[in-house]
């Protein structure tokens, strides 16, 4: 008998040495100490034994029990382990693997410019002032000096809402309504804003776009003498969007809203003056208009002309952006093509 367990005991050894899934050593625990098992089988066979024989194979059947029981959990644990390590070595994630790069956004082109423009005039001590897109046809004509019938009206094309009520097609209409706000008292503000025009769509020309327009109305000293101080303002202006080596030179105009009115040009940003297809061979670029506000316009806002003077300009912010940036085609800024956007990643 105590040959057979040992036996039991080295044939299930042997069993588990060999086994390497859960359920075969399972399989051995059920087999040798089941209820049905050989060990069990053993036991239930001492009845027969001497009453000496029977504590020492009682003892041994425990030691082999014991045994088997024994080097089964540690060889349960032992597969466990291995599942779980194969298991980790699967998923393993290589730390020094470079990161998949985040899609990070950028500024719009037209909103970069916009905030070079605000920092700029906002650093001269100006304020940014914002009104209504739906505007009265007061503000936006009657009030800029373009009474209704005025063949001047006929260079904006207007989107008409009413008879009295239109789409602005410039932002002078926000520095009218400041002037009626302010009455009697000094002014320094820009303007921006979408504005809107009956245009059919082309490389230059958009029905919608954007300007930023700006006037300073002071009271008339000795000391500030007028279309200097806006020659002097829109010459930081250029060199600040175009670089330290632009020069300004100022023609000629009109807008009904000032007098005397100017074009201001710039020297070319691409061939500094020399000559070439950007500025087609003038050497110079219109960026902007500008003037001495109309007498009309500020008796009209309730301003003495003899006691009070103005100046103002008119920015069109995709034309600065299309010359900053050499864009072709104003309809870029619109069609929100990634590939055109993300060009401006660096702005
Ligand atoms: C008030 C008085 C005067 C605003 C001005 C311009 C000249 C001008 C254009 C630039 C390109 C419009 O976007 S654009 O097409 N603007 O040339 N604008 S003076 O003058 C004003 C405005 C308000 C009360």
């Amino acid at each position: 008998m105590q040959d057979r367990l040992k036996e039991l005991q080295q044939e299930a050894l042997g069993k588990i040495e060999v086994a390497n899934e859960l359920k075969m050593l399972n399989d051995i625990r059920v087999e040798y100490l089941g209820k049905k098992g050989p060990i069990t089988e053993v036991l239930k066979g001492m009845g027969k034994l001497s009453a000496e024989e029977r504590p020492l194979i009682g003892a041994i059947a425990n030691e082999v029990r014991g045994a088997i029981q024994e080097k089964l959990e540690t060889k349960m644990a032992d597969v466990e382990r291995a599942a779980i390590e194969k298991k980790l070595e699967a998923e393993a994630i290589d730390v020094t693997l470079p990161g998949r790069p985040v899609a990070v956004g950028n500024h719009h082109p037209l909103t970069a410019v916009v905030e070079k423009i605000e920092d700029f005039f906002l650093g001269l001590g100006f304020e940014i002032v914002e009104g209504p897109e739906v505007e009265k046809d007061y503000y936006n004509f009657e009030a800029l000096n373009l009474p209704k019938g005025h063949p001047a009206r006929d260079m904006q094309d207007t989107f008409y809402i009413t008879e009295d009520m239109l789409l602005r097609t410039h932002t002078s209409s926000v520095q009218a309504r400041t002037m009626e706000l302010e009455k009697g008292k000094p002014i320094k503000i820009i303007c921006p804003g979408k504005v809107y025009r009956r245009d059919d769509d082309d490389a230059t020309h958009s029905h919608q776009f954007m300007q930023t327009e700006g006037l300073v109305i002071e009271e008339i000293t000795d000391e500030n003498i007028g279309m200097s101080n806006l020659k002097g303002i829109l010459d930081a202006f250029a060199k600040e969007m175009f670089g330290e080596d632009r020069e300004i030179r100022l023609r000629p105009s009109f807008f009904p809203f000032t007098e005397p009115s100017v074009e201001i040009d710039t020297s070319c940003m691409k061939c500094g003056g020399c000559g070439c297809n950007i500025c087609k061979g003038t050497g110079w670029i219109e960026i902007l208009g500008a003037g001495m506000v109309h007498p009309n316009v500020l008796e009209m806002a309730g301003y003495d002309p003899k006691k009070y003077r103005g100046y103002a300009f008119g920015i069109g912010q995709e034309r600065i952006a299309m010359l900053a940036y050499g864009v072709d085609d104003i309809r870029h800024f619109y069609t929100n093509d990634v590939r055109f956007l993300q060009q401006f990643k660096q702005l």
